[in-house]
């Protein structure tokens, strides 16, 4: 019997559960994987989501008595269990919270221009001047800690919980494809190619048609 389960929406629009769900396979936890679809009402507007996690989103975690939401929270529990997921490095670790917290705390404007949609590609469309300055930033903060580590990870050799949760900026980057260095595409390239990645690619294009949000498939930008 698992020891917990990992409350999740649709794969293929849900960028948190993504993280959540990266996060909680690279620490082997050994939970049942809930999927509930997303009524695409925003964030919140999920009533089976609501009457499950305490802030009434996903992703939703529940192992050996803890109850975890949001998913910067995830991460550190994952943590506890592996703590090979951060940098053993005190300084790189602090460089890899930094940027894992800049991502959980920020870059809206990307978000809501460019939301994640693992089937489909929309290249040229959502590059508004906010969208394109979070974007900057975030190819800024890759630069940086690949000049710094080595790659092909944001730490180095291995695929850490500050990957995780740039995971889903590299697939928006893939879906709407806005200019990026080269740099960058190589980075997404190794995210994109990465087993946990690919499955959860995989995973999403497995889910129901009828779990399709009109609104997420019909971008108006
Ligand atoms: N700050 C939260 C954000 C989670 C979030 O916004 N999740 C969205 C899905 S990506 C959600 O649960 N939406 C619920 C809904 O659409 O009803 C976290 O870090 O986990």
């Amino acid at each position: 019997m698992a020891e917990g389960r990992l409350v999740i929406g649709t794969r293929r629009y849900s960028s948190w559960s993504m993280r959540g769900w990266l996060m909680v396979r690279m620490a082997a936890l050994d939970v049942e994987e809930v999927v509930l679809r997303l009524a695409g009402a925003g964030a919140g507007g999920t009533p089976e989501i609501a009457a499950i996690s305490p802030n009434a989103l996903v992703p939703y975690l529940e192992h050996r008595g803890a109850r975890v939401w949001e998913t910067i929270a995830i991460a550190e529990y994952c943590a506890e269990f592996h703590a090979d997921l951060w940098p053993r490095n005190r300084t790189a670790r602090a460089h890899a919270r930094s940027i894992a917290a800049e991502m959980h705390a920020g870059f809206r404007a990307l978000r809501g221009a460019m939301p994640m949609n693992l089937g489909r590609t929309f290249a040229g469309l959502g590059r508004t001047p906010a969208c394109l300055a979070d974007i900057a930033r975030i190819e800024a903060i890759w630069a940086e800690a690949l000049s710094a580590y080595g790659g092909p990870f944001l730490m180095g050799t291995e695929f850490s919980l500050a990957d995780a949760m740039f995971a889903p900026v590299v697939t928006r980057f893939l879906t709407w494809q806005p200019e990026l260095s080269a740099t960058t595409r190589s980075y997404c390239d190794a995210v994109r190619a990465h087993a946990l990645v690919d499955q959860w690619y995989r995973d999403a294009a497995a889910e129901p048609a009828e779990w399709l949000v009109p609104h997420y498939e019909n971008p108006q930008t």
